[in-house]
């Protein structure tokens, strides 16, 4: 195994899968071998827990703290199975990661859910891939089928009295649907929006049985952790949090794509490793973790990429996937593809995320367009005080949408009176686009 690049180091260049027989030849399901045959449920909670794996979905919520909400066996309420859901939704602007872990080495995935699973008492194992993420949707699925034939899924895995089912379910095809409750939702066949918490899943989840949801990577982590041991994950990382990221770097880079690296690589170091800044080669901006995530500036170069640095530099880390803007990228232009795409998305159920977002979208493009007006732009900070901070509205759709928008107007608010004022995007002017 590639000890620097424990996720996507197996991965072949084409992204093919391996066949099962081929990924045992690579160490496949030692993992699973050794914790379903030598550890107990909660040594293997323990580990994850002394690994220090924070949830890789966007919050950074650490794992084990989840898994400990789960119930034991005997304490469950009633009679029924509880749930392990590995949310492959993976839909916010900026970010791919997790499609080449689904795509290129499955098995690691199913791996880790069967260890999640057995950790948290959960008897079901349910993978919502993104309906446009085909190949992932088949590559599982096969693989599945594999691991299932082979013993490691089904009754009593590996003589271990451990029985778990696991299958795959295509989402509905909306960002809202990787919300933990809305996915719930949706595979209780209902219109997918969030729900109110608490509870939260680990009480009353899917089918009201206990349930956790954890996203690709975090679960894609889990069988190195065990077969390797938490001391090892942890001394992967640069910083406390443990573990590599699978970063992805998209807009202004000459390399975009997907990095992974020690968690904690400084923003510019991944930068460098993209290829450096494209376009005029000087960066302007970047958001560090996904559409919505606040702006950093070049001042923020060094600062270590995980969920406690990037909270500290005024950001947030959220999928670890970086969108850099150079010098000739307006933000303001980027700030109001991203308000056009949430307010798409919104579910609709809250009223400042269904009304607000749509109205905000429309101002930024009069802006974009050079038709806006100065009192635009007190609208504008009014909604991000209003609608911004967290429990506002059920989910954080809205608030993270307010990230960008709330850290745009702070750090180049001249650049939105420029707009106004010159009846123009200046950076589009300066560098010869209108
Ligand atoms: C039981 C308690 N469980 C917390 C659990 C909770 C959840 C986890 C974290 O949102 C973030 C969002 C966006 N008893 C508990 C408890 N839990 N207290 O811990 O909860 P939370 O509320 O901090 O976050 P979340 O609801 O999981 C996720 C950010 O992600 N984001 C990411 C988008 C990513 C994609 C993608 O493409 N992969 O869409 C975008 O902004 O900030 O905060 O499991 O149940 N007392």
């Amino acid at each position: 195994m590639n000890e620097h690049k424990p996720l996507t180091g197996r991965a072949r260049p084409d992204r093919s899968p391996h066949t099962l027989e081929e990924w045992r030849k690579l160490g496949g399901y030692a993992a699973v071998e050794r914790g379903l045959k030598a550890l107990s449920p909660e040594q293997v909670l323990d580990m994850v827990d002394d690994a220090n794996l924070n949830g890789r979905g966007g919050a950074g919520f650490p794992a084990a703290k989840k898994w400990r909400f789960m119930p034991k066996p005997g304490q469950s309420p009633g009679d029924g199975p509880s749930y392990f859901i590995v949310n492959g939704d993976e839909m916010e602007p900026g970010a791919f990661k997790d499609r080449i872990l689904l795509e290129a080495v499955p098995h690691q995935l199913i791996e880790g859910a069967i260890l999640a699973a057995y950790a948290t008492h959960s008897s079901e194992i349910i993978v919502l891939i993104r309906d446009a993420y085909r190949d992932a949707i088949a590559n599982v699925t096969r693989a599945i089928a594999e691991a299932e034939a082979a013993g490691y899924l089904g009754r009593n895995v590996l003589g271990s009295g451990f029985d778990v089912k696991m299958w795959v379910h295509p989402s509905a095809g909306r960002y809202i649907v990787g919300e933990e409750t809305a996915l719930i939702e949706a595979l209780e066949g209902k219109r997918a929006v969030p729900r109110k918490r608490p509870p939260f899943p680990a009480q009353s989840g899917l089918w009201g049985r206990p349930t956790t949801v954890n996203n690709v990577e975090t679960v894609s982590c889990v069988s190195h952790i065990v077969a390797n041991g938490a001391q090892w994950f942890r001394a992967l990382s640069r910083t406390e949090e443990g573990g590599t990221k699978v970063f992805g770097v998209s807009g202004r880079v000459n390399r975009p794509g997907i990095i992974e690296a020690p968690m904690g690589t400084p923003a510019g170091e991944l930068i460098e490793q993209a290829g450096g800044v494209s376009g005029t080669g000087v960066l302007r901006c970047f958001q560090p973790g996904g559409g919505a995530s606040g702006f950093l500036e070049p001042d923020a170069l060094d600062v270590p990429l995980d969920f406690g640095n990037v909270a500290k530099a005024g950001s947030m880390f959220g999928t670890g996937t970086m969108i850099v803007l150079d010098q000739s990228a307006c933000p303001l232009a980027v700030i109001a593809r991203h308000m056009a795409f949430y307010a798409r998305e919104s579910c609709g159920w809250c009223t400042p995320c269904r009304d607000g977002l749509p109205w905000v979208a429309q101002i930024m493009m009069r802006l974009e367009r050079g038709e806006g007006r100065m009192e635009d732009l007190d609208v504008l900070r009014e909604t991000v005080a209003i609608a911004g901070p967290r429990g506002r509205t059920f989910c954080d759709l809205m608030g993270g949408a307010m990230a960008p928008l709330g850290s745009g107007l702070a750090r180049f608010g001249d650049l939105f009176e420029a707009h106004v004022r010159e009846g123009c995007c200046p950076i589009a002017r300066e560098y010869g686009r209108s």
